[in-house]
């Protein structure tokens, strides 16, 4: 099938495109939300440039594609609690230069995150992402055997409690109140022993409120049928059933391989640019090189998934079944441009 109402121009072989042909103020038709939406499938995250897109419009975009959710930790803009805002500034690092997938410790991590860079540094600030069905496919018949029997458990207090972010959630909380003269949970105020105190609580509550998860090492993603490698190096902490000294080293081997160039794509912002990222079967990194300059966006999560392993058929020696269960050879390290037929993301999607 062939897009009418947009133009994808890919980006790199193996993941990413340019999408053009499109004002996103002005989609008259809900057959433009669907060719983005296989625009997204296919190529796991798409680029608009030139997009001064408003609020509604941004909104109407996230909305096709499942629940907006208001999320946890990010303040959002005045009037629309699902566009949240990120930003940083200084030196301390921002905690999301480090590949990951996001929200993995839930039971339904989101689906597609859309991303418009608002404030760009002077210099640097680029995204990047990785293909994690790419990085899967990859890998040879028995690696993919095994991995395909394999359980990860996702813990988010584990990686909170190594990278101090409780407190440094509340440090930011006690700067914004210093400024607005009040806060919620702690403010300018309060003394040594009383933050120390609101912070074993908030902690106490993270863990309670976050039980960790279990997902399958190796997922199947909803609307394509590819397989995927479902560990990221922010939320998976081990391999079930493991001594840990072999699952830290099998975590690291995979966090290694899922990192080489030949599956990724990195997006250079521009004012007015919108990226959009299929959460399921991509890592990204927020490069971190514009220090200590202000950089700041507006993000909406949207959807969710289940992380599930429906197609055991890409396992030692199986041919890889692709999507619509026409069969397709195997990917080699060498040739890892993974063409996916839109005809065939169609009938999938569909039968769903
Ligand atoms: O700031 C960015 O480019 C992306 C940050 C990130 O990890 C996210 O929004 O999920
Ligand atoms: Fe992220």
């Amino acid at each position: 099938m062939a897009f009418r109402h947009i133009e994808v121009t890919p980006a790199t072989p193996t993941i990413g495109a340019y999408i053009s042909g499109i004002d996103l103020n002005a989609v008259k038709s809900e057959d433009v939300y669907e060719e983005i939406r296989l625009a997204l499938w296919q190529n796991s995250v798409i680029f608009f440039r030139d997009q001064k897109v408003e609020p509604e419009s941004y909104m109407k975009l996230g909305s096709k594609f499942g629940e907006m959710e208001q999320h946890e930790f990010f303040p959002h803009i005045p009037g629309y609690p699902a566009i949240q805002l990120i930003s940083h500034e200084g030196n301390d690092q921002p905690e999301t230069d480090r590949w990951h997938t996001d929200v993995t410790f839930r039971k339904r991590p989101n689906m597609v995150s859309i991303l418009r860079i608002t404030d760009l540094p002077p210099k640097g600030g680029d995204t990047m992402w990785a293909s994690t069905a790419a990085a899967y496919e990859a890998l040879g018949p028995d690696l993919k055997a095994m991995l395909q029997n394999l359980q990860a458990e996702h813990d988010m207090p584990f990686h909170f409690r190594r990278i101090n972010a409780v407190q440094r959630l509340m440090e930011r909380q006690k700067l914004a109140s210093a400024k607005k003269g009040g806060g919620a949970m702690v403010n300018s105020m309060m003394s040594a022993s009383e933050l120390d105190a609101a912070l074993a609580d908030r902690e106490c509550k993270l863990i309670q409120d976050n039980p960790s998860v279990v997902h399958p090492a190796v997922i199947t993603h909803p609307h394509n049928g590819r397989n995927l490698l479902f560990v990221n190096s922010i939320w998976t902490k081990r391999f079930m059933g493991m001594h840990m000294d072999l699952s830290d080293a099998l975590l690291r081997m995979l966090f290694e391989w899922v990192k080489k160039p030949e599956f990724m794509v990195r997006f250079k912002w521009e004012p007015n640019s919108i990226a959009m990222w299929d959460n399921c079967q991509t890592q990204h990194y927020a490069v971190f090189d514009y220090a200590p300059h202000y950089r700041a966006g507006e993000r909406i999560t949207c959807g969710s998934f289940e992380p599930k392993l429906t197609n055991r058929g890409q396992g030692a020696g199986a041919k890889v079944v692709g999507v619509g269960g026409v069969e397709k050879s195997p990917v080699r390290a060498s040739d890892m441009s993974v063409e996916l037929d839109l005809d065939q993301v169609v009938a999938y999607a569909r039968r769903r």
